[in-house]
Protein backbone atom coordinates (compact mmCIF):
# COMPACT_ATOMS: atom_id res chain seq x y z
CA UNK A 1 0.00 0.00 0.00
CA UNK A 2 1.68 3.18 -1.19
CA UNK A 3 0.81 5.68 1.58
CA UNK A 4 3.67 8.71 0.80
CA UNK A 5 4.40 11.83 -0.68
CA UNK A 6 5.36 12.26 -4.41
CA UNK A 7 7.24 15.36 -4.62
CA UNK A 8 6.95 15.64 -8.14
CA UNK A 9 6.20 12.69 -10.46
CA UNK A 10 8.03 14.27 -12.94
CA UNK A 11 6.56 13.20 -16.56
CA UNK A 12 3.18 11.95 -17.32
CA UNK A 13 3.77 10.01 -20.87
CA UNK A 14 0.06 9.20 -21.28
CA UNK A 15 -3.00 9.85 -20.34
CA UNK A 16 -6.18 8.47 -21.47
CA UNK A 17 -9.92 7.82 -20.55
CA UNK A 18 -11.67 4.74 -19.97
CA UNK A 19 -14.90 4.74 -18.71
CA UNK A 20 -15.20 7.35 -16.18
CA UNK A 21 -11.74 6.20 -15.14
CA UNK A 22 -9.04 8.85 -16.25
CA UNK A 23 -5.86 6.71 -16.78
CA UNK A 24 -2.10 7.99 -15.66
CA UNK A 25 1.14 6.64 -17.30
CA UNK A 26 3.77 7.87 -15.45
CA UNK A 27 7.42 7.59 -17.35
CA UNK A 28 9.75 8.54 -14.21
CA UNK A 29 12.46 6.18 -13.30
CA UNK A 30 12.37 8.39 -9.85
CA UNK A 31 9.58 6.47 -8.48
CA UNK A 32 8.62 2.73 -7.14
CA UNK A 33 5.25 1.88 -7.55
CA UNK A 34 5.51 -0.96 -7.37
CA UNK A 35 3.13 -0.87 -4.50
CA UNK A 36 0.33 0.84 -5.83
CA UNK A 37 -3.19 -0.41 -5.51
CA UNK A 38 -6.42 0.54 -7.25
CA UNK A 39 -7.61 3.16 -5.33
CA UNK A 40 -4.83 4.58 -3.15
CA UNK A 41 -4.17 8.10 -2.98
CA UNK A 42 -1.43 10.19 -4.13
CA UNK A 43 -0.36 13.19 -3.31
CA UNK A 44 1.30 15.09 -5.82
CA UNK A 45 2.06 18.99 -5.24
CA UNK A 46 -1.09 18.95 -2.65
CA UNK A 47 -3.40 17.77 -5.17
CA UNK A 48 -4.82 14.04 -4.22
CA UNK A 49 -4.34 11.66 -6.89
CA UNK A 50 -5.92 8.24 -6.69
CA UNK A 51 -4.58 5.60 -8.72
CA UNK A 52 -7.00 3.95 -11.44
CA UNK A 53 -4.53 1.49 -13.06
CA UNK A 54 -2.34 -1.25 -11.48
CA UNK A 55 1.10 -0.89 -11.83
CA UNK A 56 1.05 -4.19 -14.39
CA UNK A 57 -1.28 -2.26 -16.53
CA UNK A 58 0.71 0.41 -17.22
CA UNK A 59 0.89 2.68 -14.09
CA UNK A 60 4.58 2.41 -14.63
CA UNK A 61 4.48 2.68 -18.85
CA UNK A 62 7.84 2.67 -20.80
CA UNK A 63 8.90 5.96 -21.58
CA UNK A 64 7.39 7.55 -23.83
CA UNK A 65 9.28 9.47 -27.10
CA UNK A 66 5.88 11.57 -26.59
CA UNK A 67 6.01 12.24 -23.13
CA UNK A 68 4.00 15.69 -21.71
CA UNK A 69 5.47 17.70 -19.16
CA UNK A 70 3.64 17.44 -15.84
CA UNK A 71 2.08 21.20 -15.45
CA UNK A 72 -0.63 22.56 -13.00
CA UNK A 73 -2.90 22.58 -15.84
CA UNK A 74 -2.10 18.98 -17.00
CA UNK A 75 -3.54 18.19 -13.41
CA UNK A 76 -6.15 20.37 -13.41
CA UNK A 77 -7.47 18.65 -16.60
CA UNK A 78 -6.98 15.28 -15.31
CA UNK A 79 -9.14 16.42 -12.18
CA UNK A 80 -11.45 17.57 -13.84
CA UNK A 81 -11.85 14.99 -16.02
CA UNK A 82 -12.14 12.78 -13.32
CA UNK A 83 -14.71 14.55 -11.85
CA UNK A 84 -17.10 15.21 -14.74
CA UNK A 85 -18.23 11.19 -14.83
CA UNK A 86 -20.14 10.04 -11.43
CA UNK A 87 -19.92 7.14 -10.33
CA UNK A 88 -23.12 5.96 -8.23
CA UNK A 89 -21.92 6.92 -5.01
CA UNK A 90 -21.93 10.36 -6.11
CA UNK A 91 -24.95 10.30 -7.99
CA UNK A 92 -26.51 9.02 -4.47
CA UNK A 93 -25.18 11.62 -2.93
CA UNK A 94 -26.73 13.88 -5.32
CA UNK A 95 -30.04 12.71 -5.56
CA UNK A 96 -29.94 13.49 -1.86
CA UNK A 97 -28.77 16.82 -2.84
CA UNK A 98 -31.56 17.23 -5.55
CA UNK A 99 -34.66 15.76 -2.72
CA UNK A 100 -33.95 18.32 0.13
CA UNK A 101 -33.75 21.09 -2.49
CA UNK A 102 -36.93 19.80 -4.05
CA UNK A 103 -38.35 19.54 -0.58
CA UNK A 104 -37.62 23.23 -0.33
CA UNK A 105 -39.18 24.33 -3.31
CA UNK A 106 -41.86 22.64 -2.56
CA UNK A 107 -42.20 24.72 0.37
CA UNK A 108 -41.51 27.56 -1.27
CA UNK A 109 -44.83 27.31 -2.60
CA UNK A 110 -47.00 26.09 0.07
CA UNK A 111 -45.98 29.24 1.75
CA UNK A 112 -46.01 32.43 -1.24
CA UNK A 113 -48.61 34.51 -0.99
CA UNK A 114 -49.29 38.53 -1.43
CA UNK A 115 -47.92 41.17 0.78
CA UNK A 116 -45.19 38.31 2.17
CA UNK A 117 -41.24 39.25 0.83
CA UNK A 118 -38.83 37.54 -1.43
CA UNK A 119 -36.95 36.75 1.56
CA UNK A 120 -39.42 35.35 3.79
CA UNK A 121 -39.47 32.78 1.06
CA UNK A 122 -35.22 32.31 0.61
CA UNK A 123 -35.93 31.54 4.85
CA UNK A 124 -37.90 29.01 4.20
CA UNK A 125 -35.65 27.27 1.96
CA UNK A 126 -32.58 27.72 3.54
CA UNK A 127 -34.28 26.34 6.68
CA UNK A 128 -34.89 23.25 4.69
CA UNK A 129 -31.70 22.94 3.68
CA UNK A 130 -30.88 22.67 7.37
CA UNK A 131 -32.70 20.83 8.76
CA UNK A 132 -31.85 17.83 6.46
CA UNK A 133 -28.23 18.27 7.16
CA UNK A 134 -27.30 20.62 4.47
CA UNK A 135 -26.15 23.93 6.18
CA UNK A 136 -25.42 25.70 2.95
CA UNK A 137 -26.62 26.55 0.08
CA UNK A 138 -24.94 25.93 -3.17
CA UNK A 139 -25.13 29.32 -4.30
CA UNK A 140 -26.88 32.52 -3.44
CA UNK A 141 -30.54 32.06 -3.54
CA UNK A 142 -32.24 33.65 -6.07
CA UNK A 143 -35.86 34.92 -4.93
CA UNK A 144 -36.94 37.44 -7.47
CA UNK A 145 -41.09 38.46 -7.86
CA UNK A 146 -42.29 40.65 -10.74
CA UNK A 147 -40.21 41.90 -13.12
CA UNK A 148 -36.85 41.13 -10.94
CA UNK A 149 -37.55 37.75 -12.45
CA UNK A 150 -35.91 38.97 -15.99
CA UNK A 151 -32.91 40.14 -14.17
CA UNK A 152 -30.64 36.81 -14.36
CA UNK A 153 -28.45 37.19 -11.12
CA UNK A 154 -30.79 39.19 -9.03
CA UNK A 155 -30.29 38.33 -4.93
CA UNK A 156 -31.52 40.97 -3.24
CA UNK A 157 -34.39 39.38 -2.51
CA UNK A 158 -36.09 41.86 -0.67
CA UNK A 159 -39.16 42.95 -2.47
CA UNK A 160 -42.81 42.57 -1.34
CA UNK A 161 -44.73 39.96 -3.51
CA UNK A 162 -47.53 41.50 -5.15
CA UNK A 163 -51.06 39.38 -6.18
CA UNK A 164 -51.02 38.75 -9.81
CA UNK A 165 -47.19 38.61 -10.06
CA UNK A 166 -45.06 35.23 -10.57
CA UNK A 167 -42.05 34.65 -8.86
CA UNK A 168 -38.96 32.46 -9.44
CA UNK A 169 -36.78 30.95 -7.22
CA UNK A 170 -33.77 29.66 -8.05
CA UNK A 171 -31.94 27.91 -5.46
CA UNK A 172 -30.35 24.05 -4.42
CA UNK A 173 -28.35 23.09 -1.62
CA UNK A 174 -25.24 21.37 -1.19
CA UNK A 175 -25.16 17.95 0.68
CA UNK A 176 -22.00 16.17 1.61
CA UNK A 177 -20.17 18.81 -0.68
CA UNK A 178 -22.46 18.41 -3.46
CA UNK A 179 -24.64 20.88 -5.26
CA UNK A 180 -28.05 20.55 -6.35
CA UNK A 181 -29.83 23.59 -8.58
CA UNK A 182 -33.41 24.24 -9.15
CA UNK A 183 -35.23 27.01 -10.64
CA UNK A 184 -38.84 26.92 -10.06
CA UNK A 185 -41.74 29.75 -10.98
CA UNK A 186 -44.89 30.23 -10.20
CA UNK A 187 -47.88 32.84 -9.07
CA UNK A 188 -47.50 34.43 -5.83
CA UNK A 189 -50.88 34.31 -5.14
CA UNK A 190 -51.57 30.79 -6.64
CA UNK A 191 -52.87 31.32 -10.42
CA UNK A 192 -51.46 31.88 -13.62
CA UNK A 193 -52.90 34.89 -15.49
CA UNK A 194 -53.41 33.71 -19.48
CA UNK A 195 -50.08 35.17 -20.38
CA UNK A 196 -47.92 34.05 -17.42
CA UNK A 197 -49.43 30.35 -18.46
CA UNK A 198 -48.84 31.15 -21.93
CA UNK A 199 -45.04 31.89 -21.56
CA UNK A 200 -44.97 29.53 -18.75
CA UNK A 201 -46.12 26.47 -21.09
CA UNK A 202 -43.74 27.11 -23.74
CA UNK A 203 -40.74 27.31 -21.49
CA UNK A 204 -41.76 23.50 -19.66
CA UNK A 205 -42.26 22.37 -23.33
CA UNK A 206 -38.95 23.27 -24.14
CA UNK A 207 -37.25 21.86 -20.62
CA UNK A 208 -39.12 18.67 -21.62
CA UNK A 209 -38.35 18.64 -25.08
CA UNK A 210 -34.31 19.10 -23.72
CA UNK A 211 -34.91 16.21 -21.35
CA UNK A 212 -35.84 13.96 -24.39
CA UNK A 213 -33.10 14.61 -26.03
CA UNK A 214 -30.28 14.40 -23.35
CA UNK A 215 -28.48 10.82 -24.05
CA UNK A 216 -25.51 9.10 -24.53
CA UNK A 217 -23.64 10.38 -28.07
CA UNK A 218 -26.05 13.31 -28.40
CA UNK A 219 -23.45 16.69 -28.42
CA UNK A 220 -23.57 18.61 -25.11
CA UNK A 221 -24.93 21.38 -27.17
CA UNK A 222 -28.18 19.28 -28.82
CA UNK A 223 -30.31 20.31 -25.53
CA UNK A 224 -29.28 23.45 -25.97
CA UNK A 225 -30.38 23.84 -29.64
CA UNK A 226 -33.48 22.19 -28.80
CA UNK A 227 -34.87 24.63 -26.45
CA UNK A 228 -34.06 27.48 -28.75
CA UNK A 229 -36.36 25.76 -31.64
CA UNK A 230 -38.88 25.37 -29.16
CA UNK A 231 -38.75 28.93 -27.81
CA UNK A 232 -38.39 30.70 -30.97
CA UNK A 233 -41.41 28.70 -32.35
CA UNK A 234 -43.60 29.77 -28.85
CA UNK A 235 -42.78 33.28 -28.98
CA UNK A 236 -43.88 33.06 -32.64
CA UNK A 237 -47.35 31.52 -32.14
CA UNK A 238 -47.83 33.95 -29.39
CA UNK A 239 -46.93 36.88 -31.39
CA UNK A 240 -44.18 38.20 -29.33
CA UNK A 241 -41.69 37.22 -32.68
CA UNK A 242 -42.64 37.37 -36.14
CA UNK A 243 -41.02 35.78 -39.32
CA UNK A 244 -39.32 32.88 -40.24
CA UNK A 245 -38.75 30.34 -37.47
CA UNK A 246 -35.04 29.11 -38.67
CA UNK A 247 -34.21 32.46 -39.89
CA UNK A 248 -35.09 33.63 -36.45
CA UNK A 249 -33.32 31.42 -35.25
CA UNK A 250 -30.23 31.84 -37.09
CA UNK A 251 -30.57 35.66 -36.43
CA UNK A 252 -30.85 34.99 -32.96
CA UNK A 253 -33.75 37.14 -32.71
CA UNK A 254 -34.63 34.84 -29.50
CA UNK A 255 -31.88 36.13 -27.43
CA UNK A 256 -33.98 39.30 -26.78
CA UNK A 257 -35.87 36.83 -24.51
CA UNK A 258 -33.16 33.84 -23.94
CA UNK A 259 -30.28 35.21 -23.55
CA UNK A 260 -28.26 32.11 -21.77
CA UNK A 261 -27.39 28.71 -22.15
CA UNK A 262 -29.50 25.79 -21.06
CA UNK A 263 -27.50 24.48 -18.71
CA UNK A 264 -23.87 23.51 -17.64
CA UNK A 265 -22.23 20.59 -15.75
CA UNK A 266 -22.91 19.94 -11.92
CA UNK A 267 -21.03 18.42 -9.47
CA UNK A 268 -18.96 19.22 -6.63
CA UNK A 269 -19.29 22.77 -7.83
CA UNK A 270 -22.59 24.44 -9.08
CA UNK A 271 -21.25 25.14 -11.98
CA UNK A 272 -19.00 21.98 -11.81
CA UNK A 273 -15.74 21.62 -13.55
CA UNK A 274 -15.02 19.68 -17.11
CA UNK A 275 -14.67 20.89 -20.79
CA UNK A 276 -17.47 21.66 -22.99
CA UNK A 277 -15.58 20.96 -26.38
CA UNK A 278 -13.21 18.66 -27.10
CA UNK A 279 -10.78 19.69 -29.57
CA UNK A 280 -12.78 23.08 -30.49
CA UNK A 281 -15.85 20.67 -31.13
CA UNK A 282 -19.23 20.43 -28.40
CA UNK A 283 -17.99 16.97 -26.80
CA UNK A 284 -20.50 13.77 -26.85
CA UNK A 285 -22.81 13.26 -23.50
CA UNK A 286 -21.63 10.23 -21.55
CA UNK A 287 -23.14 8.24 -18.69
CA UNK A 288 -22.45 9.13 -15.94
CA UNK A 289 -21.94 13.14 -16.73
CA UNK A 290 -24.41 15.60 -14.22
CA UNK A 291 -25.99 18.88 -15.88
CA UNK A 292 -28.64 21.22 -15.48
CA UNK A 293 -31.33 21.54 -18.11
CA UNK A 294 -32.52 25.44 -17.56
CA UNK A 295 -34.56 26.91 -20.11
CA UNK A 296 -35.99 30.72 -19.84
CA UNK A 297 -38.12 33.27 -21.23
CA UNK A 298 -37.99 37.01 -19.81
CA UNK A 299 -39.68 39.52 -21.05
CA UNK A 300 -37.95 42.74 -20.71
CA UNK A 301 -40.73 45.58 -18.76
CA UNK A 302 -39.47 48.16 -20.87
CA UNK A 303 -39.50 45.83 -24.42
CA UNK A 304 -41.87 47.99 -26.18
CA UNK A 305 -41.63 45.58 -29.47
CA UNK A 306 -43.97 43.54 -28.23
CA UNK A 307 -47.98 44.25 -26.60
CA UNK A 308 -47.92 45.54 -23.23
CA UNK A 309 -49.77 42.82 -21.44
CA UNK A 310 -46.13 40.44 -21.70
CA UNK A 311 -43.93 43.11 -20.24
CA UNK A 312 -41.92 41.84 -17.04
CA UNK A 313 -42.66 38.38 -17.15
CA UNK A 314 -39.98 35.96 -16.28
CA UNK A 315 -40.02 31.97 -16.06
CA UNK A 316 -37.20 29.62 -16.12
CA UNK A 317 -37.83 25.61 -15.08
CA UNK A 318 -34.77 24.11 -14.29
CA UNK A 319 -33.70 21.00 -13.21
CA UNK A 320 -30.78 17.72 -12.59
CA UNK A 321 -30.30 15.33 -15.03
CA UNK A 322 -27.76 12.48 -14.81
CA UNK A 323 -26.85 11.04 -18.21
CA UNK A 324 -28.07 6.82 -18.27
CA UNK A 325 -27.11 3.99 -20.85
CA UNK A 326 -30.01 4.57 -22.80
CA UNK A 327 -30.85 8.82 -22.11
CA UNK A 328 -31.20 10.48 -18.60
CA UNK A 329 -32.90 10.49 -15.31
CA UNK A 330 -34.11 13.58 -13.54
CA UNK A 331 -32.69 14.08 -10.11
CA UNK A 332 -34.90 16.87 -9.64
CA UNK A 333 -38.54 15.89 -10.00
CA UNK A 334 -39.59 15.95 -6.52
CA UNK A 335 -40.75 19.25 -7.06
CA UNK A 336 -44.12 19.87 -9.24
CA UNK A 337 -43.62 21.88 -12.69
CA UNK A 338 -46.67 21.07 -14.66
CA UNK A 339 -48.62 24.70 -14.26
CA UNK A 340 -52.09 22.29 -12.98
CA UNK A 341 -49.41 20.64 -10.19
CA UNK A 342 -48.53 23.42 -9.15
CA UNK A 343 -51.70 25.22 -9.00
CA UNK A 344 -53.00 22.81 -7.27
CA UNK A 345 -50.21 22.16 -4.48
CA UNK A 346 -50.34 26.11 -3.77
CA UNK A 347 -54.12 25.36 -3.21
CA UNK A 348 -54.15 22.72 -1.18
CA UNK A 349 -51.78 24.70 1.29
MN1 LIG B 1 -28.13 26.37 -13.00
Amino acid sequence: MFTGIIESIGKIAKMEKRGGDVRLHIATGKLDLSDVTLGDSIAVNGVCLTAVVLPGDGFVADVSNETLSLTRSDLSFLLHEHRLIKSEAEIRVMQRAADISAEAHSRAMRESKPGRYEYHLESAIQHTFAEHGARFPAYNSIVGSGKNACCLHYTENNCKMAEGDLVLIDAGCEYEGYAADITRTFPVAGRFTKEQRAIYDVVLKSQLAAIAATKPGKKWNHPHDVTVKVITQGLVDLGLLSGDVDQLIKDGAYTDFYMHRAGHWLGLDVHDVGEYRIDGKWRPLEPGMVLTIEPGIYVAADNMNVDAKWRGIGVRIEDDVVVTEKGCHVLTANVPKDATEIEALMAAA
